[in-house]
């Protein structure tokens, strides 16, 4: 019997050795010690082992098992930290590697000079407020002293949703928005996105962006818009910038002007920039029109104010010497990338 479990022991012994995988061991488990293994036929056999030699040969079963168990176990650890070394060596990381590169968007032309134009007027204490691309037809003209059969309603032919909700051809519906809340004075910008019925070209869209601004407040006069409107071109256009403000026509203010500044690139002495006249026209402005203080609900007896509105793109293409307007709806990022 002793001679038999020896034989077994050794048996083990060279099975574990040669076992070269975790589910090998477990093969060997089975082999030995499983309920049809050999340490196990052994142990069915105590019967035939007479009654005083079966505690010390069951105490041998016993040391035998106990043997094959602790090598089991001392193979299964050694082989499972072999697997995590190699483990380990394969998910080595190379930390000199260059790291992959994010490709990165670029603000649009639109974008910066919109921030741009922000900051400016946040500088001098404007709000900036946002309001809807669909207005109503009272919103975008009539509160605008336009009313119904006006010919200023065709040259700014915009989209119709219904004969009453439209498209927002100006940015100046935010600004009705505004004065009707009745919290005065006002010191506003509306940037945003407006729309005219306008055939694409090298300078017109049917879709572009807009930045207006209004001001009421008691003793507001032309004297405030031409100083602010002289420091916003200073500040845009560079120090040495004039303007130049012409008389004009618009139905929401009066009186009215369009306001030119002095050309970027020949200081004004004449360009193919400018087309030789040293000036470059760049907003519309003016006194805000009695009638759309009142239909707001603002004392114009007591109030008064100025409002002004530019393009972006037409800024945008000026800045960054742009020859069309269509490049800046294309998106192509060779071309943003370069502003
Ligand atoms: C342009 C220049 C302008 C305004 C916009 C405005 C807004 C309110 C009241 C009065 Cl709420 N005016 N905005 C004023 C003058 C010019 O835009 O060329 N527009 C067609």
């Amino acid at each position: 019997m002793k001679e038999k479990l020896h034989k077994i022991e050794e048996e083990a012994i060279r099975q574990i050795e040669a076992a070269s995988a975790l589910e090998k061991l477990n093969d060997v488990r089975v082999n030995f010690l499983g309920k049809k293994g050999e340490l196990t036929s052994v142990l069915k056999s105590m019967k035939d082992v007479s009654p005083e030699e079966r505690p010390k040969i069951g105490q041998m079963v016993n040391e035998t098992r106990e043997l094959i168990e602790k090598m089991l176990e001392d193979a299964r650890v050694k082989m499972e930290h072999a697997v995590r070394e190699v483990q380990m060596k394969m998910e080595t990381i190379d930390i000199t590697l260059p790291a992959m590169r994010k490709e990165r968007g670029h603000r649009h032309p639109d974008t910066i000079v919109m921030e741009e134009i922000e900051r400016i007027f946040i500088g001098m204490g404007y709000e900036v407020v946002e309001g809807p691309e669909i207005e109503t037809d009272y919103y975008n003209f009539e509160a605008l002293n336009i009313p119904a059969d006006h010919p200023a309603k065709d040259e700014q032919d915009t989209f119709y949703i219904s004969s009453d909700i439209l498209l927002r051809s100006q940015t100046s519906g935010t600004q009705v928005h505004e004065m009707e809340k009745g919290k005065l004075p006002i010191r506003m910008i509306a940037p945003g996105r407006v729309f005219r019925s306008d055939e694409v070209d090298a300078t017109h869209s049917p879709s572009f962006h807009q930045i207006e601004g209004l001001v009421i407040d008691k003793h507001i006069t032309f004297a405030d818009l031409k100083g602010t409107l002289a420091e916003f071109a200073k500040e845009l256009f560079g120090e040495s910038t004039k303007v130049r403000f012409r008389p004009h026509h618009f139905n929401f203010t009066e009186p009215s002007a369009e306001v030119d500044v002095s050309c970027f690139k020949c200081g004004g002495t004449g360009c193919r920039f400018c087309k030789g006249t040293g000036w470059i026209e760049i907003l519309g402005c003016g006194m805000v029109h009695p009638n759309v203080l009142h239909m707001s609900g603002i004392n114009a007896e007591e109030y008064s104010g100025f409002a002004f509105g530019l393009g972006l793109e037409r800024v945008a293409l000026l800045k960054y010497e742009i020859d069309d307007m269509r490049l800046l709806y294309e998106n192509d990022i060779r071309f943003l990338k370069q502003f």
